[in-house]
């Protein structure tokens, strides 16, 4: 599931991605159609609506981030509002002092209740628990017997009797205390919200046992309908959560990214399958993650966000416009990238390798090899790489363990860095001692991003590569990593 949506968003963002600049039009452009993309995943229009504002606002009133660049901004937003229609947190389930906790199953027909107490049993046994399950569906002929096979599968008790609903949790209840179980879940028969009498027995129920937590299950199929019956159960039984099945199915999704909003209440489990394993606590930065379906990249901006030093970034920016950007900063910049963690890794990560890229192919060690060259150079050389001649070259290549044509082609690569910034730097932005930010004066409302040479990604291996023919707006050579963060104004 999600599929479709993930699928949307993933080209909303890439196309964002070739931007160095977002003006107020571009962010409301994409968030409507993010917008979109939410309806079509069947989300209440009330909650797309809200979350477009949400994220708009926060886009346009973006605070400075140097080390993020406006598509990952905008991707960081975006899946921290996510989380949060998820619910936020995952659910911390707290157990009673007076054993046994109790939890109280209820819902519509068939999505899924017996099954779920089940698992959910199963789960309070994997934490160290002693559960027991009660039956209270006497309206289905079957139903306990249902009950009684699945948790025989885990080892599980189930207490049932033949008389009515309520007797049986009240029943029930006795022979967890006397039996000594310190959780006991409570399945009960299947019911609509406009069925008076049904929702009368359940709320009986719920006085007898006193649950501490009153599950509704609700079914991901059914889409948002299923969040409006949740309302009308929450209003008859104060609900605490909700357990949501059916989510491995092709269902859009919806349900679950509706749920918090509409209901007020978390979703607190998530169950992905029929198998009693099929069945976890649910988290909502896990979700929201795998519905923008980026890989790992938002660990990697969160990783760029620890690791980038942005005072460093800042004086690296000014050199780099008054056009000293030498060796020195180089390394420097290299080596804030190697803070990210083994290239591989981060190279890994990235959602958007062009085809052929192999994180695997990634060779670290001639990062390691261009940082042995440099490190291998005196002050004098790393700031002014023109005086290396053949003797030096020899004595660098010596030094470093490497061979003169590395040397050479070091120094070869960086000299067309340079002349490639100079090209990208205006004159009178030289000039001046700290970078202008009068480029995003024209709009109020811009994230904006200046590559000026650098790197937004170190997928490409060969480490001191201009980045040909890219000019400013390069991003996607390892030649400086880094320097794109340099500056990331926004007025
Ligand atoms: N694919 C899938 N099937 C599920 C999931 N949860 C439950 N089911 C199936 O849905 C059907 C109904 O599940 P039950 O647990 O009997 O539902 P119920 O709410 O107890 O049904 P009633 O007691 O009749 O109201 C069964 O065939 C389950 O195996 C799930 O997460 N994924
Ligand atoms: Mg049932």
């Amino acid at each position: 599931m999600f599929d479709t949506l993930t699928d949307r968003l993933g080209n909303i963002f890439g196309r964002l991605r070739s931007k160095g600049k977002l003006s107020e039009s571009d962010i409301n452009t994409v968030m409507a159609e993010v917008r979109t993309a939410l309806l079509e995943a069947d989300v209440n229009l009330k909650v797309a609506r809200q979350f477009q504002d949400k994220v708009s606002e926060r886009c346009l009133q973006s605070e400075i981030h140097t080390a993020l660049n406006p598509a990952q901004q905008v991707i960081k937003i975006v899946n921290e509002e996510l989380i949060e229609i998820l619910g936020g947190q995952a659910l911390n389930l707290t157990y009673s002092d007076k054993p046994p906790t109790v939890v109280l199953m209820a819902g519509l027909q068939g999505v899924g209740k017996t099954t779920n107490a089940v698992k959910l049993a199963k789960w309070f046994k994997s934490q160290g628990r002693n559960p027991i399950l009660i039956g209270a569906d006497l309206q289905r002929p079957a139903a306990v017997e249902q009950l009684r096979i699945l948790a025989e599968e885990i080892e599980i008790p189930v207490f049932s009797e033949k008389s009515d609903p309520i007797t049986v949790a009240k029943n029930g209840l006795s022979e967890a205390i006397s039996t000594g179980r310190d959780v006991l879940i409570c399945d009960t028969a299947g019911r609509l919200s406009i069925d008076e009498d049904l929702m009368n027995e359940i709320r009986q129920i719920s006085d007898e046992i006193k649950p501490h937590y009153t599950f509704l299950v609700i079914d991901a199929m059914t889409g948002q309908e299923a969040v409006n019956v949740a309302d009308s159960f929450n209003d008859k039984l104060s609900l605490d959560g909700m357990i949501l099945t059916k989510l491995g199915g092709d269902s859009r999704g919806g349900a679950a990214l509706s749920a918090k909003t509409i209901v007020g209440k978390p979703i607190a489990f998530a169950s992905t399958g029929e198998k009693l394993e099929d069945f976890e606590v649910f988290h909502p930065d896990r979700l929201a993650s795998r519905i923008l379906g980026m890989g790992d990249v938002l660990t990697l901006i969160e990783k760029a966000e620890d690791a980038f030093d942005q005072q460093e970034a800042q004086r690296a920016a000014d050199r780099l416009l008054n056009g000293q950007f030498n060796l020195e900063d180089f390394l420097e910049q290299m080596q804030q990238l190697k803070k990210m963690g083994p290239l591989q890794n981060i190279v890994g990560m990235m959602p958007d390798l062009p085809q052929g890229v192999n994180p695997d192919d990634v060779d670290e060690t001639r990062l390691t090899r261009v940082e042995a060259i440099i490190t291998s150079m005196t002050h004098e050389e790393r700031d002014r790489p023109e005086i290396i001649d053949g003797s030096r070259r020899n004595r660098i290549a010596k030094g470093s363990g490497t061979s003169i044509q590395e040397v050479s082609l070091l120094i070869k690569q960086f000299k067309e860095i340079k002349r490639m910034m100079k090209g990208a730097v205006k004159p009178n932005k030289r000039k001046k001692k700290s970078p202008p930010s009068n480029s995003a004066a024209t709009s109020n409302h811009t994230l904006e991003y200046k590559k000026r040479g650098g790197t937004r990604s170190p997928r490409r291996e060969r480490p001191a590569a201009p980045s040909r023919g890219r000019g400013p707006s390069s991003s996607k050579s390892l030649s400086s990593p880094q320097s794109h963060h340099a500056r990331g104004d926004r007025n």
